[in-house]
Order: C-alpha cells, then structure tokens, then sequence
C-alpha cells in the first residue's frame, strides 16, 4: 500500500508580505501543491493523507473548489484531510456544507474518527482542530484497535499549546504509521514509523533547509512501513549564509562574491547575509543593487572597522579617550554614546552609513 504525506501547505498565505517576490511565493504555494498531487498521480498512491493546515485561513466555497478539483484529478487515490490550527472548524466553515469528490474524506469531527477503505485493508485516524489552541495530549491517548488491518494516525501538533505529542507512547500505539503536521521543517520522529512531512513550500525565513513531501509504503502482510522517502518539492529555500571579509575587502568585491554564492546556489532561492570580520573603515558596504536583483530577505552587516589606532592618535590626540571609553565623563554624554554603539553593534541592511568616528 503506497501514500503520500503532505501537511501545512498553508493555501493562501503570502509569505515575505514586505518584499517584492511575496505574490511569487503565494504562487508557489499553489503550484507546489499541484505538483504534489501530480506526484500522487504519478506514484499510483492509493492513499493521500494531508495533516493539517492546507489552508492559511478559513478557506472560502472558491478555495475548495480549487483544491477539490486537483482532488478529482486523482480519483484512484483515497485523500484524507484533516483541519488544523489555521483551517480549523468553526460554526460559519464553508467546509460544513461543501461537496467534496468521493474520494476525498475530510475527517471533520473534534473528537477522533475513522474511515476505512476494504480495498487496501486501512483505516485512517484523526480529528479536526475547532478551537485555535488544543492543550490536551490527545494524540498519546489512542491506541490502534487490532491488526488485522493497517491503521494510519493523521494528527496536527507538537507543541505545548497544539496537542504536546510524547513520541515514545505514539510509537507504541500499534499504528502503522502516523502522519504529523503543524512543525514545518520535515522530520522523522521515530523511523517508518512517525514523520512529520513539513510544509511543502517554506513559508518564513526561519523555515530553512529542503521542504517536500513523504512517499511511503506499507507491507499489507506485516502492516509495517517498509520505505518512507522524503522529495524534495519547494521552488524556493530560505539560505543563510556567513560573509567573511577582512580589510582588503572592497564594495566591489563582497558585491561580486555574494553574486557568486547566489548564483551558485540558483537565484529563486531566497538569502540572508551576515556580513562578519573586520572592515576597512574607509569601505561602505553598500549592498542595495543586490538587493534590487535577487531575493534577499536580510542583510546584517556585523563587521567591524579596523582602525589604525596608531595613525589615528597622532592625528587626533585629544580624541583617543573617546574611541576607547564612550562612556567616559565629559559632556555630549549622549553623542558619545551613539558614537560607541556604531562601533560595537551589528547595523541594519538599510543603515549602512557609517557614523563619523571624530565629529
Ligand atoms: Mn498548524
């Protein structure tokens, strides 16, 4: 028996709201999702299960029929939904009266139910979100009922105000397989047995690393996981990457260098840059065409200027006091002050302007 495992896909939302490439990540949100159910068609899956969060918010009548219609492409693959924290069940859900395409089942109850295909010999577990938060651990309460058929557990949480889930116990609870969602980033919890799929696309800068979907097979004879693959799917990662310069570093050159890692890399993904070592203090790094070009999310520039103190005493000898104690007791406190934090704290990508060291 083969499945796909997707989870947090998050249909909707529109990620990096500030920058220029955010209606281009909303796309890929629904293109990756298509893919992934192209991927369904192309495995011959018999089983889909979606734990949760396929929508970002509460999907109206037209975000079901889109879904719905991808699910009508798929008509030989039973899907199993499940609501989450951000699609959960209210009163007023277009979801409560929506026709959905006989192979598609929405496990909509709060409390735990089950749908059973005889030809796979499987039953899918799992209860929907109606409240935001869900504190109590209902995950590690169940227990598969027999083996004489394979038992999946669909299930959204992780998190101490999201159903806490305490592996150990779900890893003896004699499912088959249980398919997590709401953590984003894919893990394996307890191997061919507990996952998480993450969320097909990354949806936050923090959500670095691959994102994809799970295939996986289970024995009909053993009722155990005999192969759980992760495939990468997502258009696009979230890369942070460290900058070292010194103080023969250029403008000119860090441009050319970050160019190179970006390229290297493919330009649909987005960056982060933190800039660190030590600075000519004459150097500007002034990083803005790039940041015209390609997607980059940030830039922290953490380098620091490396002065020749020597030089700089000889001309300025009243001064030196000042670059070493900015603390020190002589008016213009406050002036001082700023001047020392320039020295000391990591800038902003939009506040490359140096401050002059001798007013
Ligand atoms: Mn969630």
């Amino acid at each position: 028996m083969k499945f796909i495992h997707i989870a947090d896909v998050h249909w909707g939302m529109a990620p990096d709201g500030d920058k220029p490439w955010c209606r281009q990540r909303t796309q890929a949100i629904r293109h990756t999702f298509e893919r992934a159910i192209e991927e369904t068609r192309n495995q011959k899956a018999d089983l889909l299960l979606i734990a949760g969060d396929l929508f970002h918010r509460q999907p109206l009548v037209r975000d079901l029929k889109e879904v719905n219609y991808l699910f009508t492409t798929i008509p030989d693959t039973k899907v199993v939904i499940i609501a989450g924290n951000h699609d959960r069940i209210q009163k007023s859900s277009a979801v409560l009266s929506f026709q959905w395409a006989p192979n598609v089942t929405y496990l909509m109850d709060e409390e735990f139910t089950s749908v059973y295909f005889e030809e796979i010999n499987t039953e899918v577990w799992g209860f929907s979100y109606h409240t935001a938060e869900i504190r109590e651990p209902k995950l590690n309460q169940v227990q598969a009922p027999g083996k004489d058929r394979i038992h999946i557990l669909l299930g959204h949480g992780g998190d101490a105000g999201h159903v806490p889930i305490d592996r150990a116990a779900l890893a003896v609870a004699g499912f088959s397989y249980v398919a997590l969602g709401h953590i984003h980033k894919p893990e394996v919890l307890v191997e061919n047995r507990i996952a998480y799929s993450g969320s097909p696309e990354p949806l936050d800068k923090t959500e670095t690393g691959k994102h994809g979907i799970i295939i996986g097979e289970i024995s009909n004879l053993t009722g155990n996981v005999t192969s759980l693959k992760f495939l990468p799917m997502a258009e696009a990662q979230y890369i942070p990457l460290n900058v070292n310069v010194t103080p023969a570093t250029t403008n000119t050159e860090l441009t050319l260098r970050i160019t190179q890692e970006i390229l290297k890399r493919g330009s649909q993904h987005i960056y982060r840059f933190r800039i660190r070592g030590m600075r000519d203090p004459d150097i500007e790094f002034d990083l803005e065409s790039l940041v015209n070009r390609y997607r980059i999310a940030e830039i922290v520039d953490e380098s620091e200027p490396r002065y020749d103190f020597s030089r700089l005493f000889a001309e300025h000898p009243q001064r030196h006091d000042r670059i070493f104690h900015p603390g020190a007791a002589e008016g213009r406190d406050e002036r001082r002050g700023e001047e020392g934090a320039a020295l000391r704290h990591p800038r902003a990508a939009s506040d490359y302007r140096r401050k002059e060291l001798t007013p």
